[in-house]
């Protein structure tokens, strides 16, 4: 037996976990490290079945290339040159626009996926790029870019010292928090109120977090924006605002929130309006206030306007870049790569919708349109790292039509799915624990500054590649080297780069291969002067202190001001206000996560299936009585139709209906997920409809009919 220590990977909370293993590798046990000073134990269901997930009999341990029709087990040589013929020839004959990419959410997470992004973005030179943000948290990077000029400036709430918290289309205590890192949610909002703090939760459902808040409120879903600058206008009209730092707008802002009176948003969003003018209140009066406002907000057709608006309520009350308000951690890796350029959108359009460029990428909401429409800059091939699109995009089964439809297709996935059964080449990442762990996007949105390096707790086989390699591999046939080259070529060609201004740092780097090597050089160069050494010296992790002000540090906009009224955001004000009149659909749809799931991928564990993690219906029973439902339903949308198990709840809203995403895996080559199937939420949801400053799919107001069976 041994024990490791190891950082959880599975989501962006993490979690320090105490691991034994026997001594063939596999994992006996799972703990919570104690010893962590973040997360001090903390871990949830997903991460105490790290081991059964990582040697999930399902998982891939070779690649698979298509062979008359069939997908086999294959060598990385035939692998890599199948990828190398497949790719080479869609670029030599149709141009590089011809090959997207689709990164999805764990590359978010992976040490891989995180270093080898860009490089492979800017290699292949396309401008068909996408991923996971587009169905996610795009509209924050767009508001933090307009506002601060920075689209990583993201404000995270100040948890462990706030005197308020209102909460927006986020349930923490089962999504363990998203954008704002903080093991054990739920016992940091306990420890809020215990000091005497109030936490108050917007939410079409009255989930767990709203079981535990002071205050639930029901929201229309997709209204938030209305809400909130109803909110606004109550500040400004109340002169309840104590801004004390530059800012520029405020007089544009004014104009805008002009018409939307706390009356006149209640009937859009259903909030009274005695209780919008009272939350004003309150988060004007709190000694500190954060206002926090997350997915529900995001995937929703004014998500943009909604994630300015949450940062125009916190720098109007004096909460912005304050203790106890929304600050800014300061990561141990990453502000080499803060650009300091003013951020601005649309520096080119996509060609089939015409949708703007945010952040170099286009909207997963197009991706079947580009598939699909002939044409110069039609796309032929695509590589996917870590995605399950034909689960996770909206209007997902038009999109796993095209992908079936791709002259090519490379996918860098664990697992044989729904996306990549499409594929040509599998080419599978090693186990978690053969992997390294550091959390580098992650750092930017912790809410204490913390570090935590996890070398691989099992060695890569033989016949093994990293998934660093992996994507090193595709990186050198993307740039015409071919598939023979090394992996290391790549990890210097990245060095190189890291350290063009400091070359003298190469000779000492530490480190057992080329990723720990530029992982030690992004901490020699960062902020607080680390070193793979001293991560090593702490395997608990580093306690890097509370946040601190560092608005100034960051801010770059081309005012050197915040910016309260952002001209792109306000060019969509009167869309807006034109839309508060529109009668509301009778019947939407919204999603939910549940604390065993984790998207799409979590499925094929059986601890983790079964049970209350089910793919149903949420439904109210007036509804069920209102529709004549009986165990089942159908549920139409201008998309597609689904039919689905019903479990009425008097926890939703009347009018709104819930259903989790990441199900449907009837095709899956994971037998328990396939056993355990449910319908994909996204045959419901509207690929044509977005946000359009973001080009954020919408998820959450979607119109459905519901019937009985
Ligand atoms: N257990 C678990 N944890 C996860 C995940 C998972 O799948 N399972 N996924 C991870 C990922 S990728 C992410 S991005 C995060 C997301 O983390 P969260 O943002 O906390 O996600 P949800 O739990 O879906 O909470 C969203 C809430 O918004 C509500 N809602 C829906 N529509 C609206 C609306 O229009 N207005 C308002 N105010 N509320 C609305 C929903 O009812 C739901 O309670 O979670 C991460 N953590
Ligand atoms: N209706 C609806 N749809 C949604 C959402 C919603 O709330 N409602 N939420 C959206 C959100 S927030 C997100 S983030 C997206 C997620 O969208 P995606 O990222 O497209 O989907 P996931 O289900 O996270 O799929 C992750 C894939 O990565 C693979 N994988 C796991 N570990 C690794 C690894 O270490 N390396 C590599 N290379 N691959 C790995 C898994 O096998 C799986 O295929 O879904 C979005 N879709
Ligand atoms: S909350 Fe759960 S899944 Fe997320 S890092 Fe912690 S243990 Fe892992
Ligand atoms: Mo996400």
């Amino acid at each position: 037996m041994k024990t490791a220590l190891r950082t959880c990977p599975l989501c962006e909370t993490s979690c320090g976990l105490r691991l034994t293993l026997d001594d063939a590798g596999s994992v006996l046990r799972v703990e919570g490290d104690r010893d962590d000073p973040f997360s001090k134990g903390f871990l949830c269901p997903k991460g105490a079945a790290l081991g059964r997930l990582d040697e999930d009999p399902d998982r891939l341990a070779r690649p698979m290339v298509r062979v008359d029709g069939q997908l086999r087990p294959a060598s990385w040589e035939e692998a890599f040159a199948e990828v190398h013929r497949g790719l080479g020839g869609i670029m030599a004959e149709h141009g590089r626009d011809a090959v997207a990419l689709y990164f999805g959410n764990p590359t978010f997470h992976t040490m891989a996926g995180f270093l080898y992004r860009q490089p492979l973005t800017q290699t292949l030179g396309s401008r068909n790029v996408y991923s996971a943000s587009t169905v996610d948290q795009m509209p924050k990077h767009v508001a933090s870019g307009l506002m601060f000029g920075d689209p990583m400036a993201v404000a995270v709430p100040d948890l462990d010292r706030t005197g308020y918290m209102l909460i927006l289309g986020a349930n923490p205590v089962e999504s363990n928090g998203s954008l704002c890192v903080a093991p054990d949610f739920k016992g940091r909002l306990r420890a809020l109120q215990e000091r005497g703090g109030k936490v108050v939760v917007v939410d079409p459902r009255r989930t767990r977090t709203a079981e535990l808040a002071d205050e639930h409120l029901f929201i229309r879903p997709g209204t938030d924006a209305y809400l909130l600058f109803g909110m606004v206008h109550t500040l400004l009209a109340e002169g309840l605002t104590s801004v004390d730092m530059e800012v520029t707008g405020l007089d544009e802002l004014r104009v805008l929130a002009r018409d939307f009176t706390p009356e006149a948003v209640e009937a859009a969003c259903g909030v009274p309006a005695a209780t919008t003018v009272r939350l004003a209140r309150e988060v004007a009066a709190a000694p500190s206030a954060c206002v926090y406002a997350r997915i529900g907000t995001c995937t929703a057709e004014f998500g943009s306007t909604a994630q300015w608006l949450v940062d125009v309520i916190n720098a109007l009350t004096g909460n912005l870049d304050r203790a106890g308000g929304v600050m800014f951690a300061k990561t141990a890796g990453l502000e080499i790569f803060r650009s300091g350029q003013p951020f601005a959108t649309g520096a080119w359009h996509s060609r089939v919708r015409g949708l703007p460029e945010v952040l170099g990428e286009f909207p997963v909401a197009t991706m079947a349109d580009e598939i699909e429409t002939p044409g110069e800059g039609q796309i032929r091939a695509l590589v996917t790292v870590g995605g399950n699109p034909a689960l996770s995009a909206p209007n997902a089964p038009r999109l796993a039509r095209a992908l079936a439809g791709l002259d090519f297709m490379v996918c860098v996935d664990p697992y044989l799915n729904e996306t990549t059964r499409h594929a040509n080449v599998i080419l599978p990442p090693p186990r978690i624990l053969q992997s390294p762990h550091f959390d580098f996007l992650v750092q930017i949105i912790m809410v204490r500054n913390y570090a935590r390096f996890s070398p691989p707790v099992l060695p890569l086989g033989e016949d093994q590649f990293s998934e660093a390699a992996i994507l090193a591999k595709l990186l050198l046939i993307l740039s015409g080297q071919g598939p023979d080259v090394g992996a290391e070529v790549c990890e210097e060609m990245l060095l190189g780069q890291i350290l063009a201004a400091v070359p003298e740092l190469r000779e000492g780097l530490d480190g057992a291969d080329g990723t720990e090597r530029i992982l030690d050089a992004l901490l020699r160069l960062g902020s607080y002067g680390l070193s793979l050494e001293a991560m090593r010296r702490a395997p608990h992790g580093l306690d890097l202190g509370p946040l601190q002000p560092r608005l100034e540090e960051i801010l770059c906009t081309a005012s050197g001001k915040v910016d309260l009224a952002p001209a792109v955001l306000a060019a969509d004000v009167p869309r807006l206000l034109e839309r508060m009149r529109d009668p509301a659909p009778e019947t939407v749809l919204i999603g939910r996560r549940h604390l065993r799931s984790n998207n799409s991928w979590m499925h094929n564990v059986p601890s983790l299936v079964g049970g209350s993690n089910r793919c149903t219906l949420q439904i109210h029973p007036q509804d069920v009585a209102r529709f004549g439902l009986g165990d089942r339903a159908r549920v139409r949308s201008a998309a597609g139709e689904v039919e689905v198990s019903v479990e009425a709840t008097e926890t939703i809203m009347p009018g709104v209906v819930s259903l989790p995403h990441g199900w449907g895996h009837q095709d899956s080559g994971q037998a328990v997920a396939r056993r355990n199937a449910g319908v994909n939420a996204n045959a419901l949801t509207d690929e044509l409809v977005v946000d359009p400053v973001s080009g954020n799919a919408v998820f959450n107001g979607v119109p459905v009919r519901v019937l009985p069976v």
